[in-house]
């Protein structure tokens, strides 16, 4: 048996625009992703989060299906368009903490109010701050019951997802943008955090994405400044590398000054782990737009098995990702906020199975070489809005049927379900 701690939290996650679905409901006002999902072209077939999971009204047989499967915590995020009536979050905490499940907040998984993006979105400094004001009210309304806070999902996805290539929302092409709007969501997890302690939060954290950069040295060190350390360092060391600073000032200049205000202690750091980036130097390559200045790098084939996502499946690199990070940024405890894949649609899935059983043994061999990792939130509970790639990518342990919006636990939902009970992985 390969167990892991008493107390160690079993969980997993969702966001609310991939699930909620009721997007006119209860005073809710667009978001980026209502406008992105409904022009024409920006999501696989041309679908929208409209209903996504129906979640907003499936949500207590959702907590029921949780309570099944033994989580002893559910990540969700907080739709800041909702913030004009925040009752639905109130019903959905009361039914987690009835059954016993932790709810774990995440207040700013990618559904800007739209208003905000016509003022300029994350590219206006302002927005970082109205971030802040957003996390007192929502702390004020669940403070009292939630005690585990999460400012943002993936910064990086935002600025350079969003403003890089412009695969998601708001579907900005533009480097510079791209940097203030990373710079400017630090900010925002700065003031984030700021308020969360003033209103008497108990534990604060911020969730990256994070991925090894492997190959060639050279090329491997931008890919790693601009997906990770470009993140960690301001946030966990106050400053920015001095490698990524000098290729950030090719585009723009940010303010050095916020630093101490980003690198507020943190309680714990998510870990978003799903694979690696292999590159290698290819003169004549145009670069990846989501990595601004990467021309001359190339990315190169993937080793072994793909997912659906054309990802590499490669859990050794969440065993080196954990202790890259006990290495250079001691001293802050880890959690797998999000890991899982996506493969074709069946209810039997030894692949996904496979998958996780892989991470989870990854995981734990951190652990037993002093990774200080206290839980792991499956990606995802249920199938759900996969952004631009539409409903087609199917992450959930559970299914959902998309016509009758029934849910169907799939195999990996009840291995999932015995790890949990039995504490671990049989030998
Ligand atoms: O679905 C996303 C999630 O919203 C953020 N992390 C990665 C997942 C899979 O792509």
């Amino acid at each position: 048996m390969i167990s892991f701690p008493d107390d160690f939290l079993w969980g997993a996650a969702t966001a609310s625009y991939q699930i909620e679905g009721a997007v006119d409901e209860d005073g809710r006002v667009p978001s980026i992703w209502d406008t992105f999902s409904h022009t024409p072209g920006k999501v696989a077939g041309g679908q929208t989060g409209d209903v996504a999971c129906d979640h907003y009204h499936r949500y207590a047989d959702d907590v029921e299906l949780m309570a099944w499967l033994g989580l002893r915590a559910y990540r969700f995020s907080v739709a800041w368009p909702r913030l004009a009536d925040l009752s639905f979050y109130d019903r959905l905490v009361d039914a987690l903490l009835a059954k016993g499940i932790t709810p774990v907040a995440t207040l700013y998984h990618w559904d800007l109010p739209q208003s905000l993006q016509d003022e300029g979105g994350w590219t206006n400094r302002d927005t970082a701050y109205r971030f802040a004001d957003y996390a007192t009210a929502v702390h004020e309304r669940l403070g009292d019951r939630v005690a585990t806070w999460t400012t943002l999902n993936e910064p990086w996805v935002s600025a350079f997802v969003g403003h890089g290539s412009g695969r998601h929302a708001p579907g900005v092409t533009d480097p510079a943008a791209a940097f203030t709007a990373a710079h400017h969501l630090m900010l925002a997890h700065g003031l984030g955090v700021q308020a969360l302690r003033a209103a008497g939060a108990q534990s604060v954290s911020l969730t990256l994405n994070l991925s090894p950069a492997l190959g060639e040295p050279g090329p491997a060190q931008l890919i790693d400044g601009l997906a990770n350390r470009l993140f960690l360092d301001p946030v966990l060391r106050g400053e920015y590398p001095p490698d990524v600073l000098e290729h950030i000032s090719r585009f723009t200049d940010v303010k050095l000054d916020d630093l101490p205000t980003i690198a507020q202690p943190i309680d714990v750091l998510g870990v978003n782990y799903y694979s690696v980036n292999r590159v290698l130097a290819d003169p004549g390559s145009p670069g990846n737009p989501e990595f601004p200045g990467s021309e001359g790098i190339a990315w190169a084939t993937p080793h072994g098995e793909l997912t659906e996502m054309g990802w590499e499946v490669n859990p050794s690199g969440l065993e080196d990702l954990l202790l890259r990070l006990t290495r250079d940024y001691p001293g802050v405890p880890l959690m797998i906020t999000e890991n899982g894949v996506a493969y074709p649609d069946a209810v039997a899935d030894p692949d996904r199975i496979a998958f996780l059983d892989a991470h989870f043994r990854a995981a734990r061999a951190a652990m037993d070489k002093g990774a200080d990792l206290r839980g792991y939130f499956v990606w995802s509970l249920m199938d759900n809005f996969e952004w631009a790639r539409g409903y087609d990518m199917r992450f959930g342990v559970i299914r959902v049927d998309y016509e009758t919006l029934e849910r169907t636990p799939r195999d990996s939902a009840r291995w999932y379900r015995d790890v949990i009970a039995r504490g671990g992985l049989e030998g």
